[in-house]
């Protein structure tokens, strides 16, 4: 059996501890932005800046898949070392044996289930959002465990003529997983990603999540939207929308599955519609749908988004009314934001106090 090769081993775990750190914290973000904690302030520019924080998290997650495998194949003779027979050393390495097992299984469960998620398959019954959150932090843990131990021996590594192939290769295979895969979120590179999920453009030109039949919405006849505050409501028929002035604005839609795409929308700034019906407009504001249940059914913008005149009440995209799938008759599209809270076919407004 070839011998254990430190240096490329730490090497590898170099590139791998950039990946996954870039990973956790774009992963820690969009958390705290889709679940925030009281002390936490997110703002609505630059426009663009949520849409580059989960290309980040999700590209670097899949740059990861080769670098975790080549490791674990530069490592996996070690395995097979003979455990020492003195109990300090051996309570070393039994302790070293179980931070790699949860490293490897943490990490992989991470990589694993990311990329099923963003591939829209839940093939397991926990709450997928939930469990890749909780496991992120056992990962890092044992990340920081390991490198703790092993920094000693990636130190005192030299360089090995012979495993530099095997290095340039895990690189380049990291690499080109990037780029065939980058399309998703960069617009220039999606002629080259061939596995970017979500490439394609949907009706009016931009990707679908889930279409009005999935999510079985069926707009009534006298739909009409509801304005609530405190001490005051109002409603209004599409027409009056219609009749207020209109703004348009490029914004992109970023999914928190990695794709991302700009497009034209139009409609009332939310800040003047409120303004419009006598509302305060410096308040945090909560949107709720046709959709009643699960996790799209309502969306709260805290106050710079709520504020912002790019966040629009959209009628229109790409110079079309909106499509069914894509909201109608009105959809929120915020700046700065994750595309689970742009709420589709949209029927209350409430101000909140
Ligand atoms: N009511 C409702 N709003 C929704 C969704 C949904 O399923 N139902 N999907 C969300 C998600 S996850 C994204 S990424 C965007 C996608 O918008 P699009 O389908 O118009 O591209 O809408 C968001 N708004
Ligand atoms: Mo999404």
């Amino acid at each position: 059996m070839r011998a254990p090769a430190p240096h490329a081993a730490s090497r590898l775990g170099l590139w791998l501890a950039v990946a996954f750190g870039v990973c956790f914290v774009t992963g820690l973000l969009s958390h705290a932005i889709q679940h925030p904690p009281a002390w936490f302030w997110w703002p609505s520019r630059p426009v663009q800046l949520y849409r580059v924080n989960q290309g980040l998290h999700v590209l670097s997650g899949v740059a990861a898949v080769p670098l975790l495998l080549a490791k674990l194949w530069t490592v996996y003779p070690r395995l097979f070392l003979r455990p020492p027979r003195a109990f300090g050393p051996l309570v070393r390495h039994a302790a070293e044996r179980v931070a790699t097992l949860v490293l490897v299984c943490s990490a992989f469960f991470e990589l694993v289930t990311g990329l099923f998620n963003v591939a829209q398959s839940y093939p397991w019954r926990f709450f997928f959002p939930a469990a890749h959150y909780a496991v992120a932090w056992l990962a890092v843990g044992a990340i920081g465990v390991h490198v703790a131990i092993k920094l000693p021996v990636a130190r005192s590594a030299r360089p090995d003529p012979e495993r530099r192939a095997f290095l340039r290769s895990a690189g380049v295979t990291a690499a080109a997983a990037l780029v065939a895969t980058a399309g998703v979120t960069v617009p220039w590179l999606r002629s080259v990603s061939p596995l970017a999920w979500r490439a394609g453009p949907g009706p009016q030109g931009v990707p679908v999540n889930r279409t009005a039949a999935a999510a079985h919405i069926t707009v009534p006849d006298d739909w009409h939207l509801d304005v609530r505050w405190a001490g005051g409501s109002a409603t209004m028929s599409l027409a009056t929308l219609h009749a207020l002035r209109q703004r348009t604005a490029r914004l992109p839609i970023a999914c928190v599955e990695g794709w991302s795409a700009d497009a034209d929308w139009t409609g009332v700034p939310l800040r003047d519609l409120l303004g419009a019906v006598g509302a305060p407009t410096d308040r945090p504001v909560r949107v709720s749908s046709l959709e009643k249940a699960g996790l799209y059914a309502s969306s709260v913008l805290p106050r710079p988004h709520a504020r912002d005149p790019l966040t629009l009440l959209a009628l229109r995209l790409n110079g079309e009314t909106l499509s069914p799938d894509h909201g109608f008759p009105c959809r929120i599209i915020a700046p700065n934001r994750p595309g689970v809270l742009q709420t589709k076919w949209v029927t209350l407004i409430e101000v909140l106090p």
